[in-house]
């Protein structure tokens, strides 16, 4: 065996041998020690993984692989994100079609991550924009709707006029479009939506449930913004001077509802605020006296049309007086009534109560337009006061909203769903039939009130998958329609009810429903080829059989997941990733297992009950992006020092859930000690023998001790300490075999305590480097193939415990005094000789005597010899 470390021969040779044998392929049997290692997958939205990807995928692998170890069956699964807006823009950017391309880029990925070292059951991958992922992507959506969870409204979107698309909220920063920063406007378009709003409870209840970081749970209780409060009535009415003009308001009735979290600052309350936006300005708007009424209709269709809501807390805050009073239910005073920008329509009633005493954005706008403030001190009273006195109701708001789902753009699923004119020129459609439809087994209506919509001449797709065309021409046209929408031979359809001419949705669907649920494939890969086959026959029958489809269609026997293996897989055991996925991503994926446990289709409401936020790698002080240019790519680390070398060195940079900066000279440092560990295990050729006690006495003492160190810290996710911990162990161990001593003993007898040592060192740093310590342990220790299905060491607790020995100091052979050391540190002859003369009694023995021979038995003795 060679002397040298190469790098390259060794983690070529471990990387094939351990696909060919398929040591991290797992036939997903039923076992009571499953353990599902998930980390977020990646999207295609560059040519390769950068080293933050590097990061974060070791920082999953090291724990899946300390669980093998430990005993448990791990399924560690690996994808691809590759449909959405991250992908296709990529694709635009570089003049690339994106089916081409993420077939180029996902190629790639694959070979870096293999390169990397990770333990991945590369049968079990999962590409969201492949067809037999994505037609299950459509049958979520389909039972989505069925259940009464999708529907449609008008709704006002993000739009990047530079970009020519609707922008999800998250691609809007500080009002700018997040690629270009171009301001973004706000558009009317009629949307997709998902009913999260209904499970806004449930998401909140969940979270007490799971084993998270603090941080994200609180982002999403913010991100879900539950508030208890009260709606409030109050009566509007003209002006006493206006009384002359004839309105119907004094013939009935009319009230404003608003919400608030304070009732019991009512006597406070100075003014009421309506939004702009909120229908309800409108009907102001009729009933305001006259001479109000111009000013008042140009303010409400300026603040509408620019969808000011976006910028309220940038802004200065703006309204104007409708001329209309209302009167405050709890002292019958008369208070103006505003229109303002800054009371958002999508929250709460729309309307506000101002009581500028006690609220900041009231008191800005009181003062800014001359409106009274009166200081009265909160009642709390009130809050029972408000039902009692028939005032209003206590009620609760939320700031979540619902999920808008649809996109105009090409690189997405297309939405499952058809519109006929016909039907719905007869009231027809799925839910006005929905005494029939109802009855399939396994449906269940969730959200039963659907007339809020107009859900007449649709029809779910039943027949899919819906295929996505190839386009060449497949960029944004910013007419608020996708790209789809130009292509007949797409959209064109047979009613699937009445068989009239129909028109197939154009719309893709939003990312975040790929991720949501992609978790629950993994395991089932590959699991219902069977159920295509029989299902490619019914789909040749099938009447309104789509051509371009790829011959199979989904049947009711076939289902995204395998129940049983879902049953003993799921939920995930860990979930690691960035933080930055606090509220969306995490949400949705919550959200859909939500419906799917409520639907009976899991068996399980959490699909993550433990979570992982790992930091951010950052390089000379910033976040890595493309567009900083300061992108640091993984490979040509590895081809220089080696995948383990990158490793340790990633793992070692600091905490996994900190802002490590990655530097060249950091890397050569793990090198040389990887090369450090490589030569320890060399020496073994020259049958190192122990012989002194104490030699092996401490090297056990601290292997004990270093085993639980590593161990405890790999379960806190504390590599960089756990690396440490193994640093300290390697040092020590090269110190006794840089004891001349030692090494000139020619004996063949090694100690049991220096080989159980090495054997430990080997598995203490298997995870971190997987590829060195599998040569050590099989061509040099000889093992049996793998160390990664080796048993993890345990250590022995009173072996942790460092022992104290007692040191006899001595004067010319007299016990003149003892010294109390711990057994490591009593072995360090300069520190104990000096401990011992610092000693007072000591120091009087030898006060006026002249030294003349200090003798030294390590933990024993001292004695000064002075005659
Ligand atoms: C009177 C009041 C007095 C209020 C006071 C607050 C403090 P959260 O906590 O976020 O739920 N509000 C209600 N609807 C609104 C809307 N559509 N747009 C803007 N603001 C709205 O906030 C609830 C409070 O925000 C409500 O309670 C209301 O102001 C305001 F000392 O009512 B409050
Ligand atoms: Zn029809």
């Amino acid at each position: 065996m060679a002397n040298n470390y190469s790098h390259q021969k060794i983690e070529a040779k471990w990387g094939n041998k351990w696909e060919r044998e398929g040591l991290y392929s797992l036939n997903l049997g039923i076992s009571k020690n499953n353990f599902y290692n998930l980390w977020m997958f990646p999207y295609p939205s560059a040519e390769g993984l950068h080293a933050g990807h590097a990061f974060a995928s070791t920082g999953s692998d090291v724990y899946g692989r300390f669980m093998r170890m430990q005993g448990h069956l791990v399924f560690q699964p690996i994808g691809y994100d590759s449909f959405g807006i991250h992908s296709e823009n990529f694709a635009i950017s570089i003049g690339d079609q994106p089916h081409k391309m993420i077939q180029r880029t996902t190629n790639n990925y694959a070979k870096q991550l293999k390169s990397l070292g990770h333990a991945y059951d590369w049968n079990k991958t999962v590409t969201t924009s492949d067809i037999d992922y994505y037609r299950w992507t459509q049958w979520i959506f389909v039972q989505m709707f069925k259940a009464g969870l999708a529907f449609r409204k008008k709704a006002k979107v993000n739009w990047c006029p530079s970009c020519k698309t609707v922008l999800a909220d998250e691609q809007v920063i500080d009002g700018r479009c997040e690629r270009c920063s171009t301001e973004v406007e706000k558009r009317d378009l009629e949307q997709w939506f998902f009913r999260i709003t209904d499970y806004a409870d449930k998401l909140l209840e969940g979270l007490t449930l799971i084993d998270w970081p603090e941080k994200i749970k609180i982002a999403q209780r913010n991100w879900i913004g539950k508030s208890s409060g009260a709606s409030i009535k109050f009566e509007i009415r003209n002006p006493k001077s206006e009384t002359n003009q004839k309105s119907k308001i004094q013939n009935s009735k009319q009230f404003i509802d608003v919400f608030t979290t304070r009732p019991d600052t009512l006597y406070g309350a100075t003014f009421l605020a309506v939004s702009p936006e909120s229908p309800l300005s409108k009907k102001i708007l009729e009933k305001a006296p006259h001479k109000y009424r111009q000013k008042l209709s140009k303010y409400i269709k300026e603040n509408t049309l620019q969808g000011q809501s976006l910028q309220v807390e940038a802004k200065d805050k703006s309204g104007v007086f409708t001329g209309l009073y209302a009167v405050n239910p709890a002292n019958n005073e008369e208070i103006p009534v505003w229109v303002a920008d800054y009371v958002l329509m999508e929250y709460g009633t729309g309307a506000i109560m101002g009581v500028p005493a006690h609220d900041e954005r009231d008191f800005e706008f009181a003062k800014k337009f001359t409106i009274k403030v009166a200081d009265i001190a909160p009642d709390k009273s009130l809050w029972e006061m408000v039902e009692k006195k028939g005032w209003g109701k206590k009620t609760t708001s939320y700031h979540l909203r619902d999920w808008l789902i649809s996109r105009q753009r090409y690189w997405g699923p297309p939405i499952p769903m058809i519109f006929c004119e016909k039907c719905k020129s007869e009231g027809r459609g799925w839910f006005t039939d929905k005494g029939k439809r109802l009855k399939v087994k396994g449906k269940r209506l969730i959200h039963k009130d659907q007339s809020d919509w107009e859900h007449a001449g649709w029809w779910p797709e039943d027949d899919l998958p819906v295929e996505l065309p190839y386009l060449k021409d497949y960029q944004p046209k910013g007419t608020g329609r996708g790209p789809l929408d130009s292509y007949p031979e797409f959209y064109k359809v047979k009613c699937p009810e009445c068989g009239s001419e129909a028109k197939r949705e154009t719309d893709v669907s939003d990312t975040f429903l790929d991720s949501s649920w992609y978790f629950l494939r993994y395991p089932s890969v590959g699991l219902n080829s069977k159920h295509e086959a029989r299902s490619t026959k019914q789909s040749q029958n099938s009447k309104f059989k789509n051509s371009k489809n790829f011959g199979f269609r989904i049947s009711d026997f076939e289902f995204p997941w395998d129940r049983e293996i879902t049953r003993h897989w799921l939920p995930v055991d860990l979930y690691f990733g960035g933080a930055e996925h606090a509220v969306l991503h995490l949400m949705y994926a919550r959200f859909v297992t939500q419906v799917f446990h409520d639907l009976g289709y899991l068996n399980f409401a959490e699909p993550f009950p433990r979570l992982y936020a790992h930091g951010l790698m950052i390089k000379d002080g910033a976040k890595m992006s493309k567009s900083k240019g300061n992108v640091v790519n993984p490979d040509i680390y590895i081809e220089k020092y080696g995948a383990d070398t990158l490793r340790l060195y990633l793992m070692f940079i600091g905490p996994m859930d900190g802002y490590p900066d990655f530097r060249d000279t950091g890397i050569e440092g793990m090198r040389r000690f990887i090369e450090k560990v490589w030569q320890l295990f060399q020496i073994t050729n020259y049958k190192l023998q122990i012989t002194n006690e104490n030699d092996a006495r401490e090297i056990l003492i601290k292997m004990h001790q270093t085993i639980k160190k590593v161990t405890e810290d790999i379960e806190k996710f504390h590599y960089n300490t756990a690396i440490s911990a193994i640093m300290e162990f390697v040092n020590l161990l090269r110190d006794k075999t840089q004891n001349s001593k030692l090494k000139t003993q020619k004996s063949n007898m090694r100690c049991a305590e220096w080989d159980e040592a090495l054997e430990v060192l080997v598995k203490l740093l298997a995870p971190f480097a997987p590829y060195m310590t599998e040569e050590i342990w099989v061509d040099v220790l000889g093992e049996k193939f793998s160390i990664h299905t080796s048993a993890w060491p345990k250590f022995v607790p009173e072996l942790v415990k460092e022992e104290t020995v007692t040191i006899a100091v001595q004067v010319d052979g007299k016990l003149r005094a003892t010294l109390k050391r711990k057994a490591i540190s009593g072995r360090l002859k300069a520190e104990v000789v000096e401990q011992a003369k610092a000693d007072e009694k000591i120091k009087k023995w030898l006060s006026g005597k002249k030294l003349k021979n200090t003798i030294f038995v390590p933990s024993k003795l001292v004695n000064f010899v002075t005659k």
